[in-house]
């Protein structure tokens, strides 16, 4: 293994294979990368995307939840970056052929209505929102066979394809503890609750604000802010309606095409 790291190559490797929608060697078989230097290829993985006219449009917290700590094998909170072209239309369509393996999660969704300049306690967590939303995010690792280390996983940007939000709810309204069902097709294919996101959504945000705090990165008002999926992903295939219910609060969907 090399110890010589070119972030653009590392980054590159991944960016092409999100292009050409083809698996990609994990790259902790390639070269020796520690977390910090994961998070360095995930930043340059997001500049390559911005040199293409993509706009950052907020963050997404990974592995918030048992159910995809124990689905993954990865048992550490990470975080990546969400850009303008990964979010799909409320009740849109996705073409799977874009796509490497993609697999779908229920999540919650944060739009803030301040800046986040600073560490929040669970308390103020709420007070920087605008709303919050249910959401489903469409994860597609550019690793063979969706294996990776944790270092793997934090470069190439923490899975993160594409994201649908449904409509915003008072900020206010409480969301510790809400029942949370996947349909495909309108059958159930997870089922799991908002409380099995670090016991309260809420505390998604409490860990961003605080990793931010950390790097003296200021989020602006406005960002979108996904909290980690509360339930398992499910491998997508073409033909599918994809939805999430989230009791008392609302639902998202939208659909699978193109052959696979
Ligand atoms: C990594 C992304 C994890 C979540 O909500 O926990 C994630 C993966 O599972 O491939 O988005
Ligand atoms: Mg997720």
């Amino acid at each position: 293994m090399s110890n010589v790291i070119d972030l653009t190559a590392l980054a590159t490797q991944l960016d092409e294979a999100t292009l050409r929608h083809e698996a990609a060697t994990q790259l902790t078989g390639q070269v020796a990368l520690d977390l910090a230097t994961a998070y360095r290829v995930q930043a340059e993985g997001i500049r390559l995307r911005e040199q293409r006219g993509e706009r950052r449009v907020g963050l997404k917290l990974g592995f918030t939840s048992r159910a995809k700590m124990q689905q993954m094998g990865v048992d550490h909170l990470i975080w990546g970056e969400l850009t303008d072209a990964m979010q799909i239309e409320e009740g849109g369509s996705l073409d799977l052929s874009g796509l490497i393996h993609p697999r779908v999660e229920p999540e919650l969704c944060f739009i803030t209505r301040k800046e986040i300049n600073g560490p929040l306690s669970l308390a103020e967590a709420g007070l920087v929102l605008e709303g919050i939303a249910p959401a489903l995010e469409i994860i597609d690792s550019r690793y063979r066979d969706f294996r990776f280390t944790l270092e793997d996983v934090v470069a190439d940007n923490c899975s993160s394809a594409k994201f649908v939000i449904g409509a915003l709810r008072s900020p206010q309204q409480a969301i510790d503890n809400l029942g949370v069902v996947m349909n495909f097709n309108g059958r159930p294919v997870q089922v799991g609750s908002s409380a099995a996101i670090l016991g309260h959504p809420l505390r998604a945000l409490v860990q961003i604000a605080s990793l931010l705090h950390q790097q003296e990165r200021v989020l602006p008002a406005g960002s979108v802010i996904l909290a980690g999926a509360a339930t398992a992903a499910e491998a997508l295939r073409p033909g599918l309606h994809v939805s999430v219910d989230i009791s008392g609060f609302g639902r998202t969907t939208f659909h699978t095409g193109g052959a696979r």
